[in-house]
């Protein structure tokens, strides 16, 4: 009985966690989380056709633009300051202390030296992350992580082993939006998705992707504290 109630626990795990000066999501926005607040999935019905709808899994199919109006809907009904100026290009207030994207640097400070980094052996990454772990092709352009992790496309939050901050699938499931001031705030992900493997997953994270959603693009979001 005991064991069942802590499985039950670590399966709804708390929201968010303290790391240094930063509140943070443990786990990607889900879509129950996202609907909490916007009323519906991006995309409405058509959702369906783009991602798998499932109020465990993370919200995919976010524009960089929708990820920044959840952030700030959520600030708003919480009571807390509004941290994007939206417009034609939106802006970020300094110092703000509600809801809101991490900044490039900050992933990257999340992330510490990487995934692979803290493995004995590239196979253990299918512990931790859901990436492109698709049949054994070594030439494959993406070049799948030597593991079987179980999922094609994106896994319900939480599916795999928190790393030491107690952050989930921080590498892996769905790429995550960041601000970037470089790019004046805009179109940046961090971390590799299910649908990027061993290349991505072991260097930089970082990439530009256009300003629409994506399958394999969600968010977390962390505050100031
Ligand atoms: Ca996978
Ligand atoms: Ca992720």
């Amino acid at each position: 009985m005991f064991v069942l109630a802590l499985a039950a626990a670590l399966a709804i795990p708390p929201e968010g966690v303290v790391v240094g000066d930063l509140w943070v999501q443990r786990t990607e926005t889900t879509q129950a989380e996202w609907k909490a607040v916007m009323g519906e999935l991006p995309y409405g019905p058509l959702y369906r056709f783009y991602a798998e709808v499932d109020d465990a899994h993370p919200v995919a199919m976010v524009s960089f633009d929708e990820a920044l109006a959840y952030a700030n809907a959520r600030s708003e009904r919480e009571g807390l300051e509004v941290c994007y100026r939206t417009g034609a290009r939106a802006t970020l207030v300094a110092g703000c202390t509600g809801y809101r994207l991490p900044t490039r640097d900050e992933w990257e400070a999340l992330a510490g030296p990487g995934l692979f980094a803290t493995l004995d052996d590239p196979a253990e990454a299918c512990t931790f992350a859901n990436l492109d772990s698709r049949g054994d092709d070594a030439s494959h352009w993406r070049r799948a992580v030597p593991c079987e992790d179980g999922f094609e496309r994106a896994a319900p939050v939480a599916s795999f082993a928190p790393d030491a901050n107690g952050l989930y699938d921080l590498y892996g499931n769905v790429a995550e939006w960041v601000w970037d001031d470089e790019v004046r705030g805009h179109y940046a992900t961090q971390g590799p998705s299910w649908y990027q493997g061993l290349r991505f997953a072991a260097g930089d994270t970082y990439l530009r992707r256009g300003p629409d959603g994506s399958r394999d693009i969600g968010l977390r979001l962390v505050r100031s504290r």
